[in-house]
């Protein structure tokens, strides 16, 4: 990859470099809201989205800090968390439960905000940016420290509803052209088998599959059915976003997988999920199932089980993007994800590089230490709306 030298800007890489069970002092924690424009609306069944509020976290430890995405949303659609709610239990509950604490590693997270019930989101940007402050202190590539063995990652996109039928023929002709390897389309009833059969009647042989967040019930079991004929790699979450059982019924029915997204927040669910028989595929985004160790669960729990998986996306920043390449990079990920090149979301990214993909549809990780790309903290300082740092009281 070009320009592939991070400069570390906005990352104390620590004067000292620490030994490899050095114990991190967890002495600040803050929190930003940045906002971003898309560079293109994103709609799904459940609205749409012309610009990203964002929250990044920032755990300060002694001589190194962390960042990371907080992948809650401007609105409690996707799942109950929001950006408002995040920021809340980070400063009542879980902010306190992690200041002043020592940790060796990133993984020694989720105990110590166990106690608190859901919010997997916002517990998921601390732990990770606790990850990402071992990787940088240890001096490894975050990708390595979670495990991961791939050297890149292959990568599809999500592509919204759009206004007309043109328009998305258009995009999908974009992003083929750009190197993808996998469509996603977004579905919703009336957006589905006329949109379908025009794509496949253009592009019989691209892999390509479609994302419901939910917009079908039991009851359209018979509609449903229409999907088959299209050779898809997998309808994903057609039903109800806390749904296993019905899920279960509805794979019975159809030949195409189901894969589950908003259904699996754990490990369990992952388990309970292939067990029932409720999907045969499962995309993992960390935030949804509470940070990287849950995700490296449910990716081992898939992998026993021989399901594969493919890694998700929430319209990151560059920030959340990182992470996203580095868990991408486990085994079992066997399916092109939802991480695509930061130009598809953003005129400017809050990282560089700025992540890109190859003609040949793929993203190459590096050797430098954490998630191996540097801050633009000018720009994020232009994008900031509110800032909050938190101390042990
Ligand atoms: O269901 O995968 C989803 C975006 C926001 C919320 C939910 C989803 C999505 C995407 C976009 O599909 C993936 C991306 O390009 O980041
Ligand atoms: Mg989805």
């Amino acid at each position: 990859m070009p320009g592939r030298e991070s400069t570390d800007r906005g990352l104390k890489s620590g004067s000292a470099t620490l030994p490899t069970d050095a114990s991190l002092k967890i002495e600040a924690i803050t929190l930003r809201e940045i906002q971003m424009p898309l560079v293109h609306f994103f709609e799904t069944s459940f609205g749409r989205t012309y610009s990203r509020r964002i929250l990044l976290v920032t755990v300060h430890c002694e001589g190194q800090d962390g960042w990371a995405e907080c992948v809650a949303g401007e609105d409690p659609f996707y799942s109950s968390e929001w950006i408002e709610s995040a920021w809340a239990v980070t400063r009542e509950y879980l902010a306190p439960m992690l200041l002043g604490r020592s940790i060796t590693q990133g993984r020694q997270a989720p105990a110590l905000m166990a106690k608190v019930r859901g919010h997997r989101m916002a517990k998921a940007a601390l732990e990770n940016a606790l990850w990402e402050v071992e990787a940088r202190a240890k001096q490894v590539p975050l990708w390595k420290l979670l495990g991961g063995s791939r050297r890149e990652i292959a990568c599809g996109v999500s592509i919204g509803i759009q206004d007309s039928l043109e328009q998305l023929l258009e995009k999908i002709q974009t992003e083929l052209d750009a190197g993808y390897r996998r469509i996603k389309l977004k579905v919703k009833p009336g957006w589905d088998i006329n949109i379908l059969e025009k794509v496949r009647s253009r592009w019989p042989d691209i892999l390509l599959s479609v994302d419901a967040n939910s917009a079908y019930t039991l009851d359209q079991v018979e509609h449903l059915r229409n999907f088959d004929q299209f050779n898809l790699l997998m309808i994903e979450q057609p039903l109800w976003n806390d749904d296993l059982y019905y899920h279960a019924r509805l794979q019975k029915e159809l030949r195409t997988s189901i894969c589950l997204d908003e259904s699996i927040e754990s490990g369990r669910d992952a388990a309970c999920a292939i067990e029932s028989g409720a999907c045969r595929i499962i995309n993992i985004k960390v935030g949804r199932v509470g940070g990287f160790t849950e995700a490296k669960k449910v990716h081992d729990i898939c992998a026993a089980n021989q399901a594969p998986v493919w890694c998700g996306g929430m319209l990151e920043s560059g920030i959340g993007r990182a992470q996203n390449i580095a868990l991408s990079t486990l085994d079992n990920f066997k399916l092109p994800g939802d991480v695509s090149a930061s130009r598809r979301y953003w005129k400017e990214d809050i990282i560089e590089p700025a992540v890109e993909v190859s003609s040949q549809g793929f993203i190459a990780v590096n050797e430098q230490p954490g998630t191996g790309y540097g801050l633009r903290e000018d720009l994020i300082e232009k994008l900031m709306v509110r800032k909050e740092t938190f101390r042990p009281s």
